[in-house]
């Protein structure tokens, strides 16, 4: 052994034994998209040092993309808020303590519910990708204030779908993808924007499987596209006709499943009496499919065992929207892909995101329908800027970022600066906090107890109460305590039951479930039980994981209303299963579902599905005669404002650099539009719609279509460079976007077709 090699040894050892021990690995998850997998995170200091998957995470199985590294950007690069501010008279922000805080929005609300009432107060969002908890505990303040109006992003994306769906089988539907034979991605890039848990493994899986399918609707040769075995290559907007030609060839061929549909379903007679008459060939013109290839995915998907499909932004934010979900779900139907392995499946939840109900209420100045409950987004603007005396005059915004995510961001600005009182709990100062008169700043999503209710996976549902990985930043405060404050600041906590729950939960579970059992029966403890639960369940729970209280209520509910499904994943109850989850940091299976829990959900008589929507059977023969087109002379390309990227993540990130590739978010072209308009790659841009202008980095992009350009979702935020000033990265979708633009029936926006124009920017702009 030479003495270099010893030295070696020796200073190897030495580093060995003195070196300090290595940060735990802690679990959470990641809080860019509803799949949230779960992760490992060293902390070092404040800072998230290191992040990989966790494979203890039952749904993700240590998968993560290439995003959630990144997540440190999140934690220490926006610039976090640490005290409540006030907007003055003059506009500057001064900031002001909790209990100051705390004392004038109470009394500034219960001026404007005593003059105008609860329905005057807007609430919008109570939870982002990642954050579903503290919106638990909003309830109890939207109830003490009796304000029965409430929004959130899924109004821009999934209320249409939400109201076919309670028509059809009564509730969400999923895909069953680790079983599908036929797996359909319409409008969805799951390659980029995930969705499907473990996306690129299970795509991968599927496309390698010769015995499965892969069919993808999209204009755009996606990286999913390129897995799949069909690409559907429709002109955008014009989906309405591509799925009227496949239908159209299920009747006209006779490849229903007859039989399947005379037992499960009513109102087959009617739907295909539509659905016989429709000129196959000439819907496939106008979408610009072939005609072979559309009779080849119709008999692809008549003859497979089951068929799963995923619709996303790219129909739902586009041109005939809720015709276009009725149309798709009518394609697993008219084969008899329902709840059966490999097809769609109703499935279990925590906590329901939203309601199923076809029973629909109107917002009270335009009338809009509300579908799922929420206020359409597109309309939020239109209400506001009214002298209508049932006008909003207060706006709530909790995690979200509205004059930025919103089409129109000017006319939502707009309606910002009409309303007497705007709200607004977030971790940093966004472009929407910048326009409210009170900014409550939050702990982020590692610095406290969170969780999301996207449990939306069947057959194993998953359930994940992630512990804080650090504390809260001083002056920050988690949302449930928030939200607890609010409520005993407006005079509505129950004192009374408040000390006799207090009481009982020292006592142990049993006596604590009688004694608000008991209490519950009161409509005013019902109310603001989430708060309620927090302030005497909360104190008792372990690692000061207060904020989990309102779970104990949400595992009753899952124990009462999939009983069996959660027996079959090992809990024998609710508290069982109330523990498993306090205890277990990679989260639990809280339900282990069966094709029959599917049919058991549908709420019809004898579980039979309604094939008929009258108003959107009017819809598809309207078609007949129907726009295709929405461009003009004027405005001559389709713009998709909002594409998911590999780093895009909405607006989450506030530093841009975050992304390792594409910082500025560049405006993708086609090579023959790049010819066309005389653009260069990597020159500027400018691109213009009916609503605005803005400047963009060109890449060229042989993916797209011409006629067809994107830009991503997220960009364009002001955050304040290193003299004070905003600085911007990119183009704020939302700058180009016309609110107006909305579908007919759920008043969900049109961000994937906006009609716009192109042209070479020079320097000076
Ligand atoms: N990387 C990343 N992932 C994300 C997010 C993110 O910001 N970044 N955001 C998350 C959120 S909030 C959501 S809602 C999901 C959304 O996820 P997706 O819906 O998958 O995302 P998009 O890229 O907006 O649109 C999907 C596809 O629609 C296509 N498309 C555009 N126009 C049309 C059309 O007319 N017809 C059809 N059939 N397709 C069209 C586009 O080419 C695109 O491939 O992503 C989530 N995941
Ligand atoms: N043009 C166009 N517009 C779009 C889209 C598009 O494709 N094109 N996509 C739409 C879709 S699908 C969606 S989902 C929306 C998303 O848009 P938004 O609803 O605005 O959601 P995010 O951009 O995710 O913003 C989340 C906010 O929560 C804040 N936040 C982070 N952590 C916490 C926390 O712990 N507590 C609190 N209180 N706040 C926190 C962040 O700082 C950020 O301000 O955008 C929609 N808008
Ligand atoms: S798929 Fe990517 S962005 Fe979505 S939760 Fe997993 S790691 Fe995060
Ligand atoms: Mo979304």
């Amino acid at each position: 052994m030479t003495t270099a090699m010893t030295t070696a040894m020796t200073t190897a050892m030495t580093t060995t034994t003195t070196r300090e021990p290595q940060p735990a690995w802690q679990a959470t998850a990641c809080i860019l998209c509803e799949n949230n997998c779960g992760l490992l995170v060293q902390v070092d200091g404040r800072r998230l040092a290191k992040i990989r998957g966790d494979k203890a995470h039952p749904g993700s199985q240590g998968y993560t993309c290439n995003k959630a590294l990144r997540l440190d950007h999140y934690q220490n690069g926006g610039q976090r808020l640490t005290s409540p501010l006030r907007r003055e008279a003059d506009g500057t922000f001064t900031p002001i303590g909790w209990d100051t805080a705390i004392a004038e929005i109470a009394a500034r609300l219960a001026n404007i519910t005593a003059e105008h009432g609860g329905d005057a107060i807007l609430f919008y969002g109570a939870g982002g990708q990642g954050n579903h908890l503290g919106g638990a505990y909003q309830g109890a303040l939207r109830k003490a204030l009796g304000a029965r109006y409430h929004s959130n992003p899924l109004s821009q994306e999934k209320t249409g779908e939400a109201w076919v769906d309670a028509h059809l089988s009564g509730g969400h539907t999923v895909g069953d993808w680790e079983h599908a034979q036929v797996a359909v991605f319409l409008g969805k890039n799951p390659w980029q924007s995930h969705g499907v848990p473990r996306a690129r493994t299970v795509l991968q899986q599927l496309a390698k499987d010769p015995d499965r399918t892969m069919i993808v609707i999209d204009p755009v040769r996606t990286e999913t596209a390129d897995l799949a075995d069909l690409h559907l290559q429709v002109r955008p907007g014009t989906d309405a006709w591509c799925l009227a030609a496949i239908l159209g060839v299920l009747v006209q061929e006779d490849l229903l499943a007859t039989r399947w549909l005379a037992e499960h379903t009513t109102g087959l007679e009617e739907v295909a009496a539509h659905l016989r008459s429709i000129d196959v060939g000439g819907y496939a013109a106008a979408c610009g499919v072939p005609e072979a290839l559309i009779r080849q995915a119709a008999q692809v998907i008549a003859s497979a065992e089951s068929v799963s499909t995923y619709e996303d932004l790219g129909v739902q934010q586009s041109v005939n929207s809720t015709l276009v979900s009725y149309l798709n779900k009518l394609t697993w139907l008219l084969v008899g892909s329902f709840g059966k392995p490999g097809a769609m499946q109703r499935h279990s939840w925590m906590a329901p995101l939203a309601s199923w109900s076809t029973t629909v209420r109107r917002t009270p100045v335009t009338g809009a329908a509300m579908f799922g409950g929420l206020v359409p987004a597109n309309v939020i603007a239109e209400e506001i800027l009214t002298d209508h005396p049932r006008r909003f005059r207060a706006l709530w915004v909790d995690s979200s970022n509205p004059a930025h995510s919103l089409a129109d961001s000017a006319s939502f600005t707009r309606a910002m600066a009409a309303l007497d009182l705007v709200v607004v709990l977030d971790v940093a100062m966004t472009e929407t906090a910048r326009h409210a008169d009170y900014v409550l700043p939050t702990a982020s999503q590692f610095e406290k107890w969170e969780a999301t209710f996207f449990t939306t996976e069947f057959p194993h549902n998953v359930f994940q109460l992630r512990a804080p990985l650090l504390d809260p930043l001083p002056g920050t405060l988690a949302e449930p305590e928030i939200y607890s404050r609010m409520v005993a600041a407006l005079g509505a906590r129950p004192e009374r039951v408040t000390k006799t729950l207090t009481y009982a939960a020292r006592r142990g579970r049993t006596a604590y479930r009688l004694a608000a059992m008991a209490a519950l029966a009161s409509p005013s403890v019902r109310a603001v039980a989430p708060t309620v639960l927090y302030e005497t369940l909360g104190p008792t729970l372990p690692d000061g994981a207060a904020a989990a209280a309102v779970l104990w209520a949400l595992t009753q509910r899952v124990a009462m209303t999939h009983k069996a499904a959660m027996r079959r994943a090992g809990y024998g109850s609710a508290d069982e299963l109330f523990e498993a989850i306090l205890s277990s940091r990679s989260g639990v299976v809280f339900t282990d579902e069966t094709s029959a829990d599917s049919w058991a959900a549908v709420p019809h008589p004898e579980h039979r599905i309604p094939l008929v929507i009258p108003e959107l059977l009017e819809a598809l023969d309207a078609l007949a005669d129907g726009p295709v087109r929405h461009t003009s002379e004027e405005f001559p390309v389709v713009l998709m404002a909002g594409q998911r990227r590999s780093f895009s993540a909405n607006t989450i990130f506030r530093d841009s650099t975050w992304a390792a590739r594409d910082p500025e978010g560049s405006l993708r072209v086609s090579p023959d539009d790049l010819a066309a308009f005389g653009l260069t790659d990597g020159g500027l841009a400018r691109v213009t719609t009916a609503r605005g202008t803005a400047q963009a980095r060109v890449s060229v992009d042989p993916r797209l279509q011409p006629g067809h350009a994107a830009l991503p979702n997220g960009f364009g935020l002001d955050v304040p460079g290193a003299d004070g000033m905003p600085t911007r990265t990119g183009v704020a979708p939302n700058d180009l976007t016309d609110a107006g633009h909305r579908d007919a029936f759920a008043g969900t926006p049109w961000h994937k077709h906006v009609p716009a124009r192109l042209e070479p920017a020079d320097q000076g702009f």
